[in-house]
């Protein structure tokens, strides 16, 4: 399993992890999706190698501002 970590600071609410986590579960290969609205950490699981700006590309379409770590 490949694991990918980055922060999304601007998520709020139970809303934000929602569209988040939304965003990036329906990606081709990705196994889970963990948000923590406390930390504001992302960490995406995966079968096949993704790759960190795609992921954050994603997060940005549905309107947050991802940062790497
Ligand atoms: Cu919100």
């Amino acid at each position: 399993m490949k694991e990918i970590r980055f922060r999304v600071p601007d998520m709020t609410c139970g809303h934000c992890e929602a569209a988040v986590r939304g965003a990036l579960e329906t990606l081709e290969g990705v196994e889970s999706v963990a948000v923590s609205l406390e930390t504001k950490e992302v960490t995406v699981q995966s079968i096949v190698e993704l790759d960190l700006a795609d992921l954050m590309g994603f997060v940005t379409a549905v309107g947050f501002t991802p940062e790497a770590f």
